[in-house]
């Protein structure tokens, strides 16, 4: 491990086994302090500095509080041909993800499509990874999911939103997918909190504080309400994450998590939901001319000089996977202080 002042240089193997021993040191199941890290991991890899390492001290606060069953076993049940229920017990996400894909992908080859519908979960993660993994397979993918409300709708003041992320990935015939991954807030929850660590102003544009004006204090945005992106736009799709992976697959919506939370300062505890569509089944023999229609709308894109979604990310990917990541100092020693 090589170190500078500012910060802590550690190869993917490390970060992966630092988290994972963190997490069993407070009596995280193994599956579960695997399914963890391996996320960690790949936010801390791939520069999502909101939903990498950052999330590991939520973690244990979340074990500490009580309200996760860091043991709990997903169950799964089989709801109609193309749904799925997955029953988290009030464990991570994570596992309930991982335990559930493979019948998810088997639904979406036999349907078409198929729906997964996770239950009862304390949810800190991006979603990229699941939608990555799920476009792997060469499936479609699209999962959401409500967290607390701190988001005010277009209009409003008050929080009754959560930062309610969607994420899409596309199979690409080579390379990386066409993935996106974005709160429908107007930036993560998760970026506010990391610019009040570092004492760093943000956009006005991002929150509003108690009195329902705009700041650019991050202390103050956290009291007040965050904004959505897009105005109207963003704030009609945070209501359709909070009715398609809330209302729909009878779970809680952010205000519900939030009160469920009471004050414990667990991470929100909600469903998501998780679609998989196969393209085969969509255009048959007509797949290719489908493919090759997505690359010729992806090269008019970057022709231009603009990127991709995700584009950052894998380019951070590369980087970290030859030279392994840097956790700033700070991070770092509050991590360490997680074993005391
Ligand atoms: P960002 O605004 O940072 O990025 C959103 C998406 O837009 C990414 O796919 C990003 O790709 C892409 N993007 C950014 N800039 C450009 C550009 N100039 N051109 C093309 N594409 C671009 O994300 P958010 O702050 O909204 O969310 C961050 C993460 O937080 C997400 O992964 C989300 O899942 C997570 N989150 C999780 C929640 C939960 O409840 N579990 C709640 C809210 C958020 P790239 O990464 O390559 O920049
Ligand atoms: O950054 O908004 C966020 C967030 C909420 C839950 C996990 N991340």
């Amino acid at each position: 491990m090589a170190e500078r002042d500012d910060d802590v240089a550690l190869s993917l193997a490390e970060l992966f086994a630092l988290a994972r021993k963190v997490l069993v040191h407070h009596g995280v199941s193994a599956a579960h302090a695997d399914a963890i890290a391996r996320v960690i991991t790949q936010g801390q890899r791939d520069e999502c500095h909101s939903h990498g390492l950052y999330r590991l001290p939520g973690c244990v606060r979340s074990v500490r509080s009580g309200k996760v069953d860091p043991h709990a076993q997903p169950m799964l049940r089989d709801v109609a041909p193309g749904v799925l229920a997955v029953d988290a017990h009030y464990g991570f996400s994570l596992l309930a993800f991982e335990t559930g894909l493979p019948v998810l992908a088997e639904k979406a080859r036999a349907q078409g499509i198929a729906a997964m519908a996770i239950n009862r979960c304390f949810h800190f993660s991006a979603l990229w990874p699941e939608v990555e993994a799920i476009a792997a397979l060469g499936l479609v993918g699209l999962a959401m999911n409500p967290s607390h409300s701190w988001v005010a709708p277009a209009g409003g003041t008050r929080g009754v939103f959560g930062t309610n992320p969607i994420a899409f990935a596309w199979p690409r015939a080579k390379g990386h997918p066409f993935v996106f991954d974005f709160a429908t807030s107007a930036i993560a929850r998760g970026d506010i909190e990391l610019h009040a660590r570092d004492g760093k102003p943000i956009p006005p544009h991002w929150a509003i504080d108690r009195d329902g004006q705009p700041t650019t204090d991050a202390r103050a945005a956290l009291e007040g309400a965050m904004q959505t992106f897009g105005g109207h736009k963003g704030s009609a799709l945070a209501a359709m994450v909070e009715l398609l992976a809330g209302a729909l697959i009878g779970d809680l919506t952010s205000m519900e998590s939030q009160a469920f939370d009471d004050g414990a300062g667990a991470s929100p505890c909600h469903g998501e939901l998780v679609i998989a569509i196969d393209p085969t089944r969509f255009s048959g023999a007509e797949e290719e001319v489908g493919q090759a229609r997505a690359e010729r709308l992806f090269e008019a894109i970057v022709d231009q000089g603009a990127r991709l979604p995700s584009q950052r990310r894998f380019e951070a990917r590369e980087r970290s996977e030859r030279d392994g990541v840097r956790v700033p100092r700070k991070l770092y020693n509050d991590v360490m202080k997680l074993f005391d």
